[in-house]
């Protein structure tokens, strides 16, 4: 669990690091869920929805908290659990989850955004927050997540969708408002580590993450958690139950 310290540190940054919080020793066991998923995806892609980059490989796995046990576990785990509980001051489900994987050298950018920008669309209130886990290492050369601190207190900026930068519709914050929320690239704070650390962080900050130049897949599996009475109401055409989710699980195991 965080301490007093930790919590009002997430508050007031809008993220919190924690280094090493999932166990050395079932690292591996992820590890090849996550590549056995994407292999049998090249044949089924029936579990999990696949985006693929433009030029071939797995870009994101979503929904694999469903149906892939090792990650299902994991986000009921304490180390995930416990934290997401106390950020909404009680219990919570999977709004959704996927593996971000990107490939050595051909994986691409996520342009600048805040999530609620559009999950807002969604029919959910802001009561959301993600947690990035790390299966390998996450650095600046093979594309780590960029985070602006504090940023999540700027309100929901405008965005745009943008069709054509990947292989993946993504709503993205207009240029002009970067230019003037952004004046500093010390702002920008890149969320290195290794596989095991844990990145939490709210629905309204603004991130985003580089294109893998390097020779090293990179491996962040990533849960958006929403507060479990903050379920999805009023929209005409709901986005797919692979993104939107439809069930409403808690995550907060009571025994
Ligand atoms: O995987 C990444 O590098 C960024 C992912 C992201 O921003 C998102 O899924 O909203």
């Amino acid at each position: 669990m965080w301490t007093e310290r930790q919590q009002a540190a997430y508050r007031e940054d809008g993220f919190l690091v924690q280094r090493g919080v999932i166990p050395k020793d079932k690292i591996p066991e992820l590890r090849l869920a996550a590549d056995s998923a994407m292999a049998k995806n090249a044949v089924n892609p029936s579990d999990v929805h696949v985006v693929r980059e433009k030029s071939g490989p797995v870009r994101s796995l979503f929904c694999v908290h469903r149906s892939i046990k090792p990650f299902y576990d994991l986000c009921r785990s304490e180390p995930i659990a416990g934290p997401v509980e106390q950020i909404f001051g009680g219990d919570a489900y999977v709004f959704h989850s996927k593996l971000n994987y990107k490939e050595s050298f051909e994986g691409t950018v996520w342009l600048w955004h805040q999530d609620y920008g559009y999950w807002r669309y969604d029919g959910v209130s802001n009561r959301l927050s993600s947690a990035l886990v790390m299966l390998g290492p996450n650095t600046r050369e093979n594309g780590c997540l960029l985070l602006v601190k504090g940023s999540h207190r700027w309100g929901v900026l405008d965005h745009y969708s943008d069709e054509v930068t990947t292989s993946y519709k993504q709503w993205c914050i207009v240029p002009e408002e970067l230019r003037e929320h952004i004046k500093d690239e010390a702002m920008i704070t890149p969320i290195e580590g290794e596989a095991g650390d844990v990145c939490f962080f709210d629905c309204q900050i603004v991130h985003g993450s580089n294109h893998n130049f390097s020779p090293a897949n990179r491996y962040s599996l990533i849960y958006a958690f929403a507060a479990i009475d903050n379920v999805p109401t009023g929209v005409d055409n709901p986005r797919p139950d692979w993104v939107v989710a439809r069930q409403f699980e808690s995550i907060i195991d009571r025994d």
